[in-house]
C-alpha cells in the first residue's frame, strides 16, 4: 500500500529532480502523476525506469490524491494549492507564497521534522529557499551544542536556482564570447554573468538589502530559532548547478573547531571534507547530484570570543529544492499519514 503523489511544474529543473529522487528513493508510490501547464500538455518526463506525459494542471481533480509536490511560481501556486489541499491533497510547496505564514510549517527535516505536526492547518507545508535550506543543515547541530547568536552568510548561487532559462543564457553567453557575432546581450540577468558575478539576487528591499537576503534570514529564524541573528549577501556566480555559501556564526558558549568538526560529521545530512592541503575542500561542481551538504573549512574567528567560519556547498535542486520536498514528503508519510 502507496502513496498517490502528484508533482506539480514536472517539466521544469526542480520538478523534474522532484521526480528523479522519489524514483532513486523508491518512495512508495501506487500512482504518480506530472501535472503541468496546458502548453506543457503530454511532455515526457522520466520516472525512474518510466516516461510520464504531462497531464493538464487546470482541469485536474486532486480528490483521493494524498500528497501533491509543487514547483511552480507563487502566482500559479496561489490558484492550484489551496483546490489540492481543499480536496485533502497535502501540498508540499516549493514557492515562497507560504513560507512565512504563520498557519504552514516550514521544514528541513534534518532540522525541524516536529514542525510536520502543523501541516493540517491548511494541508499545505513550505519547503525553503535553496540558500537557506543548506544553511539551516550545518547550523543546527552547531546551534544544539552551543547555542548561535549571529550568522554572517555571504552566498555563491549557481543559475540553475533563476531556471533553465538563466542557465542557457550564461552557456551562451560564455560561447559567445568566443565566437565573434555570437556576443549574448544580458536578459535574465541585469548584467554580464558570463566570467563574472552579480550581488542581487530577487528584487531589492527599503533597507538595500534584497528578498532573497531577507529570506535567509526570515527562514532560519522559522525554522532553526527566532533569536539567532542573521546577515547574508547573496550573489549570483556562474555556475551551472550547485550553491556555495561562506558561514562565519557566533555562538554563547566557546566551541573547539575540532569540536566542531567531529558535531558536524555525525550529523544527519551533512558530509565534512576539511583537510588543510590543496583540493581538501568541496567545489560546487562535486555536489551536483549528490543529497548531502557539504561542509569545508572550518576553523576558528579569533577576531570575536566564540566565533568560527567554514564553507558550505550543495547541490540547489537537489537539497535546495527537491531532495528536500521529497524528504518531508517521507516525513509526512511516516509521521501522518502512514500508509506504507
Ligand atoms: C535562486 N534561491 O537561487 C533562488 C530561487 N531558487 O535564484
Amino acid at each position: 500500500m502507496g502513496y498517490r503523489v502528484a508533482v506539480v511544474g514536472a517539466t521544469g529543473n526542480v520538478g523534474r529532480e522532484m521526480l528523479n529522487i522519489l524514483a532513486e528513493r523508491e518512495f512508495p508510490v501506487d500512482e504518480i502523476v506530472a501535472l503541468a501547464s496546458r502548453k506543457s500538455l503530454g511532455t515526457e518526463c522520466s520516472f525512474g525506469d518510466k516516461t510520464l506525459k504531462t497531464k493538464d494542471l487546470d482541469t485536474f481533480d486532486f480528490t483521493g490524491w494524498d500528497m501533491a509536490l509543487f514547483a511552480i511560481g507563487s502566482d500559479a501556486t496561489k490558484i492550484y494549492a489551496p483546490k489540492a489541499a481543499a480536496a485533502g491533497c497535502v501540498v508540499i510547496d516549493n514557492s515562497s507564497l507560504y513560507r512565512y505564514d504563520p498557519q504552514v510549517p516550514l521544514i528541513v527535516p534534518e532540522v525541524n521534522p516536529d514542525a510536520i505536526e502543523g501541516y493540517s492547518q491548511k494541508n499545505i507545508i513550505a519547503n525553503p529557499n535553496c540558500s537557506t535550506a543548506q544553511m539551516v543543515v550545518a547550523l543546527k547541530p552547531l546551534h544544539d551544542r552551543a547555542r548561535i547568536k549571529r550568522v554572517v552568510v555571504s552566498t555563491y548561487q549557481s543559475v540553475s536556482g533563476s531556471g533553465k532559462e538563466a542557465m542557457d543564457e550564461l552557456w551562451n553567453q560564455t560561447k559567445g564570447l568566443y565566437v565573434p557575432g555570437q556576443e549574448v546581450e544580458p536578459s535574465v540577468y541585469p548584467k554580464q554573468i558570463a566570467f563574472n558575478v552579480i550581488p542581487h539576487i530577487d528584487v531589492f528591499m527599503e533597507d538595500g538589502s534584497t528578498k532573497e537576503e531577507w529570506k535567509m534570514v526570515a527562514e532560519t529564524k522559522k525554522i532553526v530559532d527566532p533569536k539567532i541573528k542573521v546577515t547574508a549577501t547573496c550573489v549570483r556566480v556562474p555556475v551551472f548547478v550547485g550553491h556555495s555559501e561562506s558561514i562565519n556564526i557566533e555562538t554563547e558558549e566557546f566551541l573547539d573547531e575540532d569540536e566542531a568538526r567531529e558535531i558536524l560529521r555525525e550529523a544527519p545530512g551533512i558530509m565534512v571534507v576539511d583537510k588543510r592541503e590543496a583540493g581538501g575542500y568541496v567545489t560546487p561542481i562535486e555536489c551536483v547530484g549528490e543529497y548531502a551538504t557539504y561542509i569545508s573549512r572550518i576553523r576558528q574567528d579569533g577576531t570575536i570570543e566564540n566565533g568560527l567560519n567554514f564553507w558550505c556547498v550543495s547541490d540547489n535542486l537537489r537539497k535546495g529544492a527537491a531532495l528536500n520536498a521529497v524528504q518531508i514528503a517521507e516525513l509526512l508519510g511516516r509521521r501522518v499519514l502512514k500508509k506504507a
